[in-house]
């Protein structure tokens, strides 16, 4: 099929997750165009059947804000039609699912049908989209696509509460390639640069904003610093970041805590890694558990949104209150303690991820594609 995909390029998982759908299509014989303001930051090779199409905004200074849905659904009407595309699949519903509903409406002016499916990543539903400001746009085009999907049961049901939803929502979990981890545990995995043989390194990866409880990280890191020799690698950047920093400074634990900004070695950083730390207030899925879990990491997380779905209690690692940070340091250690252990929850959390492959997931999303089409 010609597919094209919308998204936000940057280090998000929703970025994540369309990125790597486009290139595991495009890799299957579909021809597929990303359209999004710049290259998508995991998009690392181009093709014949694989496109980048840049939404370029000019900028005006009547404007305060520039008014980037009219610049993308312009761009997606002239993509759909220069390459006869036959479905538009947007990732974030803001403001990307109302922005392809313009886009189809114009098209339908042109007598073009472009069929519309959008995926629910998130906080798009639970923290922005949900806030009265956008509330009635987003319940809007969540109901005029002509699929939607959402990536974990708990994001459903979220969405289902929210707003008022008359369209189907089917769930459609993110998925991971195993073997992307396993090459990266193969090619040689310099830990000692990190940490001496003895110590452990436990590792956060993510987008520092409020909801990811970085202090909380940084806090159950060092409860378990106190017990057994570890390192903590803080991967990824945002506004709380400098507040991390000073946390690690009033601890003192700054030889023991690495800042390392944001990465496109994510495979690389976790073959490293012994233990994951996701302590967030709502995760809609947990991407980076899922990656770590890929990469042989047990997680030790709260237990909110749908990270229940992805991190197994006593399995693939531990599940806590959101705070709770004394208990997710116990079980840090409990899974640390000794090597069996360890390695017994690192096998586990292999396994695990089979229930996420991609040749599981990528067919739910062709016949999705074709559902627009062909009542199946
Ligand atoms: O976590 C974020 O703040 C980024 C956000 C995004 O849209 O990129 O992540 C959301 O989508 C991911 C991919 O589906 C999910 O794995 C994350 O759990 C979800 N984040 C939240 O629900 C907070």
């Amino acid at each position: 099929m010609r597919i094209g995909i919308v998204c936000y390029p940057t280090f998000g998982g929703s970025g994540v997750v369309a990125t790597e759908l486009g290139m595991a299509l495009a890799d299957k014989g579909h021809e597929v165009h990303f359209i999004t303001y710049n290259q998508p930051v995991r998009l690392d090779f181009f093709s014949h059947r694989l496109h980048f199409h840049e939404v370029v905004l000019e900028e005006y200074p009547l404007f305060q804000y520039q008014p980037y849905e009219l610049a993308l659904s312009s761009k997606m009407v002239e993509i759909v039609q220069r390459y006869e595309l036959e479905v538009l699949h947007v990732h974030y519903a803001i403001p990307h699912a109302y922005a392809a509903y313009m886009a189809k409406k114009m098209l339908e002016e042109k007598g073009i049908d472009i069929k519309v499916v959008t995926t629910l990543h998130g906080t798009d539903i639970t923290l922005v989209g949900s806030h009265p400001t956008y509330k009635t746009a987003v319940e809007f085009s969540i109901n005029k696509s002509d699929e939607v999907t959402a990536v974990s049961n708990s994001l459903r049901e979220d969405t289902l509460r929210l707003f008022n939803i008359e369209k189907d929502i089917k769930v459609v979990y993110n998925f991971i390639d195993g073997e992307k981890y396993d090459k990266a545990h193969e090619d040689d995995c310099k830990r000692i640069a990190l940490a001496q043989p003895e110590e452990r390194i436990l590792t956060h990866i993510s987008n520092f904003r409020p909801v990811k409880r970085t202090d909380d990280v940084i806090r159950i890191f060092n409860k378990v610093q106190k017990k057994i020799p570890s390192k903590l690698l803080m991967v990824g950047d945002g506004p709380e970041r400098l507040k991390a920093e000073n946390l690690v400074n009033e601890l003192q634990i700054e030889d023991k805590v690495l800042f390392m900004g944001n990465s496109t070695e994510v495979a690389k950083i976790l073959c490293y890694t012994d233990v994951f730390l996701l302590p967030s207030e709502t995760e809609s899925f947990g991407l980076a558990a899922l990656e770590a879990m890929a990469a042989s990491t047990p997680v030790i997380s709260t237990n909110t949104g749908g990270l229940p779905e992805v991190n197994i209690e006593g399995k693939t690692g531990f599940l806590s209150d959101l705070g709770d940070v004394d208990q997710m340091a116990e079980n840090a250690i409990k899974i640390l303690k000794d090597k069996n252990t360890l390695d017994e929850f690192k096998k586990n959390a292999k396994e695990h991820i089979q229930l996420f492959s991609i040749d599981t997931i990528l067919p739910a999303y062709e016949k999705l594609y074709k559902k627009c089409y062909v009542n199946l």
